[in-house]
């Protein structure tokens, strides 16, 4: 007997697709795993989504509800446990006011379960406090897109194109980690001759296949962009006649650059200024260029301004909206995308809607047969939601999907936050370490058991089914999201039967808003494998390159904007003389808690290290493969050093993947990006000392 099960990874945001075929010989079960041809993946799987079913199918997963009782967690039914929450969130509520709850969401739920938790937190609950972990994520670079093109989709070309590219930036993106099965687009095209430019603090696996790597300082970016343009105006490699019809803010940019000085530019970045003249000329020189950015410029106090920088680049060459030429945030998780677009953000409604916009509102409102009025108006963004557990304006929270104890920067206060709370409820199939804290914790499917959609980072909608019955008596995301409204008293405004019954609200609520999904059904999904939005109509085939004739902004024009040389408040020196940054490996996925619950990915790597330059670990008296201790104002971590020259002197280097005294987190600082409220995960100053002196 066997069960022949097709899904889609449940990891990073290429969504590779995959069948897994489950044999049952005399009782001992093998499993095989094979990728299925689909576009971005190309018929590809990382080692992560071959061995993804070892996590879903785990006896630790957890099969039916449990309830905190005299510090244990005991088995309830879901009836209990829906009506205790009722309960308590009722009665928080009626001392404490609606914004006493806060809903933490995250990016690797379906759409139908993003759109239903916004809908929750706005209809069902009435607070105005949700956001989810996207926000350490993908906020950066929406932001600048937004205000750059007046839209905010990952790539903003097929990632076909990037064969055809002639100059590849890749700015803080290590894709051969992160989406592993993408690099051959990126091969093939330094095979067609693309000349590839890597920055990042450390010569990585993508780093590897670069044609000129600029060792940048960490969170530096802003200013390395500034020296690229110097050199890109200087050379006469602006596009006047794009500059012209296509542009605004030309003119204060180039004020601004006039006065930038290449030397000193080489100075505060690290970058030699003969790195930064061949990595500017070259770009400027190509008939056309694509800069993807990720983590590495976005997890930064200025990461939006920083992306805005390399979106000026594209801008001042007229680098986009053409063939092999365009921009894009490599996005990051499962549905990472999709996950952004309706409505788990504080300030966000679905389709990509504004809660601060009236019409928006008003659409929304009618759509979901409540009063305009009614639906609350913008919270703050997940960290600061934190902030607010921790001064118990917020007493209860409501979890689904994340891991934010391990996650959110600052993390030992976030756990003191935590343990304060007068409630808290966690959706997920696993005792994360945050979930370890819950009063209740309801369990939910894995993405074997899930049906639903996903939007990858090209922007494209696949739909994912479900493969396999779910263990005990666990349900779907949106499942249990509308069994808690019911007992909330809200059950009209929750009435769906399926996942398709949520998308097909889901469908009309994207309806003339920016991500406009109103095109895409299950059946077309399931027929085309895949459709692009904005896809407005039904026979709309959906939209691969964006901008070709003009940006979707009031003027039709993109909006430069001068970015200064930003440097990160806390610097490296006195008792903290490194910069921290930190990052991912190959094998582990997020806070872990998925990807060691496999054992074939946790051979491969069961602890965390710190990447450390020989020579400054000589200099401090550390060897290769000892423990040591990194501390910073916040905290401090026990992991094992590992010499390497990949990285830069003046840096070192720590995953994060690990919980406990592992947990990377406990060290970077609480400092947001302004606008778009991004922690600054990839620069702090630290402090490293071997374990046993
Ligand atoms: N294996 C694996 N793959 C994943 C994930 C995972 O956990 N594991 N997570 C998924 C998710 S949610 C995300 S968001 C993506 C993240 O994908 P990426 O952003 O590519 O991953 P990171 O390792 O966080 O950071 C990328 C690079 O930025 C560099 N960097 C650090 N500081 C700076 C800086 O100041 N400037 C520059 N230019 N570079 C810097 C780091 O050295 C690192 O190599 O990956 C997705 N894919
Ligand atoms: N220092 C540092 N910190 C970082 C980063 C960094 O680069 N450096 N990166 C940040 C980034 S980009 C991200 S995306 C965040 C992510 O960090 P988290 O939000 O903590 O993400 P995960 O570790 O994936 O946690 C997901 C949890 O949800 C559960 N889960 C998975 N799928 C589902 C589902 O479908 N339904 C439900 N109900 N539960 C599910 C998992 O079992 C797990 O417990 O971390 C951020 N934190
Ligand atoms: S982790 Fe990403 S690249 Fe790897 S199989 Fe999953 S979706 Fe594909
Ligand atoms: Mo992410």
């Amino acid at each position: 007997m066997s069960l022949v099960m097709e899904s889609q990874c449940p990891f990073c945001s290429v969504q590779c697709k995959m069948t897994i075929t489950e044999k049952n010989e005399s009782g001992i079960k093998t499993y095989e795993v094979e990728p299925r041809k689909n576009s971005a993946s190309e018929g590809r799987l990382c080692i992560k989504g071959m061995n993804a079913y070892q996590h879903a199918l785990s006896g630790e997963r957890i099969t039916e509800p449990l309830m905190k009782k005299n510090g244990q967690f005991v088995p309830i039914s879901w009836d209990e446990a829906y009506e205790r929450i009722a309960e308590k969130f009722n009665e928080l509520q009626s001392t404490f006011g609606r914004d006493a709850i806060g809903v933490y969401g995250g990016g690797s739920l379906t759409n139908e379960t993003s759109y239903a938790l916004g809908k929750f937190a706005r209809v069902a609950l009435g607070t105005k406090y949700i956001d989810y972990n996207g926000r350490f994520c993908m906020s950066a670079a929406a932001t600048a897109g937004n205000k750059a093109f007046g839209v905010d989709r990952g790539l903003t070309n097929a990632l076909a194109e990037v064969r055809e590219s002639d100059c590849l930036i890749l700015a803080g993106t290590n894709i051969a980690e992160c989406q592993p099965t993408l690099m051959p687009y990126f091969t093939d095209a330094k095979e067609n001759g693309a000349f590839i430019i890597v920055i990042d603090p450390r010569y990585t696996a993508t780093a590897e296949m670069a044609d000129l790597h600029l060792k940048v300082k960490p969170g530096m970016d802003a200013a390395l962009a500034n020296g690229l343009l110097k050199v890109i105006l200087d050379g006469g490699y602006a596009d006047e006649s794009f500059l012209e019809n296509r542009t605004t803010g030309f003119d204060e940019v180039k004020a601004h650059i006039d006065a930038i000085d290449l030397t000193e530019i080489s100075l505060i970045t690290g970058v030699p200024k003969e790195e930064i003249e061949e990595a500017g000329r070259r770009f400027g020189e190509a008939a056309s260029g694509m800069i993807l950015t990720a983590r590495g410029v976005e997890q930064q106090t200025d990461g939006s301004m920083a992306v805005r920088n390399f979106i000026n680049i594209l801008l001042a060459t007229g680098k986009i909206g053409k063939p092999g030429s365009g921009y894009g945030a490599v996005t990051g998780q499962a549905n990472g995308q999709g996950g952004r677009e309706h409505g788990q953000k504080a300030d966000q409604l679905p389709g990509y809607r504004s809660i601060e916009n009236d019409e928006h509102r008003a659409y929304i409102a009618k759509v979901w047969g409540v009063n305009h009025g009614e639906l609350p108006g913008k919270g703050v963004s997940a960290y600061e939601m934190m902030e607010k557990v921790h001064s118990q304006e917020i007493r209860a929270l409501f979890l689904m999907g994340s891991n934010p104890i391990v996650s959110n920067p600052n993390a030992n206060f976030v756990e003191e936050g935590i343990r304060k709370l007068d409630f808290f409820v966690t959706a997920d199939m696993h005792f994360s370490e945050t979930a370890q804290l819950a009063d209740i914790i309801l369990p939910t499917a894995s993405y074997l058991e899930n049906t639903g959609t996903l939007t990858n980072l090209e922007g494209r909608v696949l739909l994912r089914e479900a493969a396999r019955p779910a263990p005990g008596i666990v349900k779907q995301d949106w499942e249990v999201l509308s069994d808690l409204a019911a007992s909330l008293g809200k059950e009209s405004f929750f009435p769906y039967t399926s996942a398709e019954a949520v998308f097909e609200e889901l469908r009309i609520a994207s309806r003339g808003g920016i991500a406009d999904y109103y095109g895409i059904t299950y059946d077309r999904l399931r027929k085309e494998e895949g459709v692009y939005w904005p896809c407005p109509s039904l026979d709309h085939p959906g939209e691969k390159r964006l901008f070709e004739t003009s940006f979707p902004r009031a003027d039709g024009k993109a909006e430069m904007i001068p970015v200064p040389n930003h440097f990160p408040k806390e610097q490296a020196g006195g008792r903290y003389p490194l910069h921290l940054t930190t990052g991912r490996v190959l094998g582990h996925y997020l806070t872990g808690v998925q990807t060691h619950k496999s054992p074939t990915l946790e051979a491969r790597q069961f602890e965390s290290f710190v990447e450390i330059h020989p020579k400054t670990a000589r200099s401090l008296r550390i060897q290769d493969d000892t423990l040591v201790k990194v501390h910073s104002r916040r905290g401090e971590i026990i992991v094992r050093s590992k010499l390497t020259a990949s990285i830069r002197e003046d840096t070192v280097f720590v995953p994060m993947h690990w919980d406990g005294i592992q947990n990377i987190n406990k060290l970077t600082s609480e400092e947001l990006d302004p606008s778009c409220k991004m922690p600054g995960f990839k620069v702090c100053a630290v402090s490293i000392t071997p374990l046993i002196s």
